[in-house]
């Protein structure tokens, strides 16, 4: 079986949680709590396509918590992970500037990774 590992990162309050609890059919929370570190949900989906074929996929969903006083953790979160999910409010000024932080992170992280 295929197996991803898909992380969420982005500012605090932009959502995070709430869409990796209903990408995971995970519990509604109502009340805000910022995420601390970080928190693993799996799912499974069982028909994606690779190379033409059908076939399962198990999922590892790590929303990240957007706190910067995580950032020294956000390099070893990303490792060996197959895609990152930068989330953000369009509506908030400073997500932008910390997104573009978040951009910056990820491509010194995959300079650093290449052979
Ligand atoms: N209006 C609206 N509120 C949202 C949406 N997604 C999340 N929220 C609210 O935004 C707050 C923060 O969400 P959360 O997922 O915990 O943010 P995180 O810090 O990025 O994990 C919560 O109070 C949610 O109810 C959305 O799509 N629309
Ligand atoms: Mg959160």
């Amino acid at each position: 079986m295929l197996k991803a590992k898909i992380l969420f990162v982005g500012p605090c309050e932009s959502g995070k949680t709430v869409l990796a609890n209903f990408l995971t059919e995970s519990s509604d929370i109502t009340e805000y709590n910022p995420t601390q570190g970080v928190r693993i949900l799996e799912f499974e989906n069982p028909h994606v396509t690779s190379n033409n074929k059908g076939t399962a996929c198990e999922f590892e969903l790590w929303d990240c918590g957007g706190d910067p006083k995580f950032e020294s953790c956000w390099p070893a979160l990303m490792k060996d992970s197959h895609g990152v999910v930068i989330i953000f409010n369009a509506d908030i000024p400073s997500h932008l500037k910390e997104i573009e932080m978040c951009t910056a992170l990820e491509q010194a992280e995959a300079g650093a990774l290449e052979p």
